[in-house]
């Protein structure tokens, strides 16, 4: 497990073989979903903190309270932090936990999407609103009805449909609404898991309402299918979905990309709409220091750029990451090269 591996690692040499820098030292940010708003890279990441909660398979480690969103003119330039956008506190459903956000626009409004858990236990998905996509956002007083679980990304189609995608097993808790409805009992996240020779569980999508304030559909899953057209298996831990969705078009295809999790790979899959199924195709970055991994793909002037992140910076500290970006290129078949996230 990467943790007892920590003592092992060089990380002054590993800090030197990066193939790129945090794009921000005075906090520690992870889980960064970017975008392009009025021309300029908005960035929303989850905020990490010390927590001082004990590790465990769970993620109650990741006790993050509030959001600031980091913006940059272009890649290479200045980084700035626009403050807190979103704390906990002012939001009446949340009580913990605010996790890998999102936001998009329409109209001239900014929505932020994100997870926290509710006052019951349960992770959720909420949403604030903003003229400003650099915040502060205002939140809805309750969660995205029938919203559950972690990591939510939206996806603005050419047809101006906005679709959300969400899901994570472990801490995410995806394992527990196996069944439709949350399964309180049993405690650890590997309680409620399929088998290693059943079909993994899906990530989720729903397309949203006109407002972009509650979904427009019941949740489906997303299937993730091998090259022979079987749906990904529990047991197939180097491929199959763990958490971090996000979606982005690319020559009229939808790629689907995720994090395999405890095998530490953001992997992506290919189809031919938003619904899917997507047909795995690859890695996309190999792992990271620290034990999550989590991405988001976004264009600029003609070049692509993975965002993501890693723990290099607090030396490990699995819960205190940093936000960093590189270029993403494509070959001539339409599949992503995959990343090394330290030179060999
Ligand atoms: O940041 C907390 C959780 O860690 C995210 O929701 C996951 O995607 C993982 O990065």
């Amino acid at each position: 497990m990467p943790e007892a591996s920590i003592e092992y690692i060089n990380f002054d040499k590993l800090i030197s073989e990066s193939i790129s820098e945090p794009l921000v030292t005075h906090i520690y940010t992870a889980d960064p979903s970017a975008h392009v708003f009025d021309g300029k890279i908005y960035i929303y990441p989850s905020h990490d903190v010390e927590s001082n909660v004990p590790f465990d398979d769970l993620g109650s480690h990741f006790a993050m309270e509030d959001y600031h969103v980091i913006s940059m003119d272009s890649p290479g330039s200045k980084t700035i932090d626009h403050g807190i956008a979103l704390h906990v506190q002012d939001v009446p459903w949340a009580k913990e936990q605010m996790w890998a956000p999102d936001a998009t626009e329409k109209a001239g409004t900014y929505y932020l999407f994100f997870p926290a858990k509710a006052h019951d236990g349960i992770f959720r998905i909420g949403v604030a609103t903003s003229s400003s996509p650099a915040g502060p956002f205002t939140p809805r007083p309750a969660a995205i009805q029938h919203s559950f679980s972690i990591d939510p990304a939206v996806f603005k189609d050419e047809d101006g449909s906005y679709y959300l995608y969400f899901g994570g097993i472990w801490g995410g808790q995806l394992q527990r609404w196996r069944a439709g409805e949350f399964i309180a009992e049993g405690e650890g996240p590997l309680v409620h898991l399929p088998a290693d020779d059943e079909p993994a569980l899906c990530p989720k999508m729903a397309r949203l309402r006109d407002d972009l304030l509650e979904f427009d559909e019941a949740p489906k899953d997303i299937l993730i299918i091998d090259e022979n057209g079987d749906p990904l298996l529990a047991g197939d831990t180097d491929r199959r979905f763990f958490e971090a969705s996000w979606l982005h078009k690319y020559q009229d295809k939808y790629y689907f990309s995720y994090s395999t999790g405890d095998t530490h790979f953001i992997c992506y899959a290919i189809g031919g709409s938003p619904y899917g199924p997507f047909t795995y195709a690859g890695r996309i970055l190999n792992p990271v220091v620290g034990w999550t991994s989590h991405h988001s793909i976004c264009s600029f002037e003609g070049k692509h750029y993975l965002f993501y992140h890693d723990s290099s910076l607090s030396k490990g500290v699995t819960h205190l990451r940093s936000i960093k970006m590189t270029e993403l290129e494509y070959d001539a078949s339409g599949n992503i090269k995959t990343i090394s996230p330290y030179r060999e």
